[in-house]
């Protein structure tokens, strides 16, 4: 199979998108939502979380298992603590319900934080953080997956691909996001490299003997590793624990056994943390997050990028020619359902 890329319009991919989630029987809000994220993501070049999953928000459909015009409760928990349950909708609709009232509470209490929860989730986190830091808040987002990661030093999996993300604004700039998974590689460039059927990078799986594997079958049949061993495996268990327990949801091997071999996205819970830089530092707080930009030169200074400079880059270019790449084999799957 190829792996090529061919260029469609930001409108085409708008207009593909919400048709098909609508014709597949999403609420308006779910579909323009998804809409919304996936397109971002595919404007941003960011092909494992672009429009590519638009084919495992059909498949939630197809498999029974979503509900596709769930609406999203809100509920005020404690002064500083929001949730909002999906209702066993997509993540991004409780997360949309959930924005206001978290930015609200932190710019009140100076710190906030929002679950997520009873939610599938089959997208990146930066567009949450980047949401919060432009709002002029510092944002930390975590969530789990299915357990397809085995912790360092073991070989069978435990945790979830548990991404990672954190946004910083920067006055009158893009803010500054990392957003990554705690694997050494995210489920869906597995699934693209299978797809493709091209090999993974070297370090990133094992197979189901527990030996060093880059063919992607064998990934899926044993297990994925964590990115920095033990560091990673760490911070994995972390966010298994803050997205999970802490907050009442699932964790990722029991995200896996509800999905009960459905082998759809993940069902789970998100954290999402706020942190308002003027409850801290009142008037200074400008001039103190102007001081971020000294960190900021003194790595690019040197030749070095800042996460996300990738992104922000492809954006623009993308959003000047007002179309993007997209792998080929991708819209083949797509218009082919
Ligand atoms: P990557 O390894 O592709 O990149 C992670 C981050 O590192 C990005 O912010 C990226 O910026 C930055 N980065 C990459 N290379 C460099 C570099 N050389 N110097 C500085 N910064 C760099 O991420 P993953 O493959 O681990 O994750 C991809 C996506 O998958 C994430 O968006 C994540 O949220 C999503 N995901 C979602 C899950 C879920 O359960 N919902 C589970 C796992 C992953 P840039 O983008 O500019 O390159
Ligand atoms: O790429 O690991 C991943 C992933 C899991 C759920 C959504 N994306």
């Amino acid at each position: 199979m190829s792996d090529d890329f061919e260029t469609i319009t930001i409108d085409d991919a708008k207009a593909l998108g919400e048709g098909m989630l609508l014709a597949a029987g999403y609420s308006e809000d779910h579909a323009r939502t998804i809409t919304d994220c996936v397109v971002r993501a595919q404007v941003d070049e960011c092909h494992s979380h672009g429009l590519y999953r638009l084919i495992s928000c059909l498949e939630l459909i197809e498999r029974g298992k979503v509900d596709p015009a769930a609406t999203p409760v809100v509920e005020d928990r404690a002064p500083a603590i929001v949730r909002a349950d999906a209702r066993r909708g997509v993540s991004l609709v409780a997360f949309g319900a959930g924005l206001p009232v978290l930015a609200e509470k932190a710019r009140h209490c100076g710190i906030a934080a929002l679950a997520v929860n009873n939610c599938f989730h089959f997208s990146a986190l930066w567009p949450e953080v980047e949401r919060i830091a432009d709002e002029g808040l510092v944002a930390i987002a975590v969530t789990v997956s299915h357990a397809w990661v085995a912790p360092a030093g073991g070989s069978r999996p435990v945790f979830g691909t548990n991404p990672f993300s954190f946004g910083w604004p920067r006055p009158g700039k893009h803010p500054f996001v990392f957003d990554f998974a705690t694997s050494a590689i995210a489920r869906g460039d597995i699934e693209l490299h299978r797809r493709t059927q091209t090999p993974l990078p070297e370090g990133t799986a094992i197979d189901a003997d527990g030996k060093p594997t880059t063919d992607p079958e064998e990934a899926v049949d044993g297990a994925m590793l964590t990115f920095g061993g033990h560091k990673g495996s760490a911070l994995s268990a972390m966010i298994e624990l803050l997205a999970g327990p802490l907050i009442g949801d699932l964790t990722s091997a029991e995200s896996m056994a509800f999905d009960d071999d459905a082998k759809v996205t993940p069902f789970h819970g998100e954290l999402i943390i706020a942190l308002d830089p003027a409850s801290f530092m009142g008037h200074a707080a400008l001039d103190n997050l102007k001081r971020g930009e000294t960190l900021f030169d003194a790595i690019e200074g040197q030749g070095a990028r800042l996460p996300s400079a990738r992104r922000y880059r492809a954006r623009a270019r993308n959003a000047k020619a007002g179309a993007m790449p997209v792998r080929t084999n991708v819209l083949d799957e797509l218009r082919t359902r």
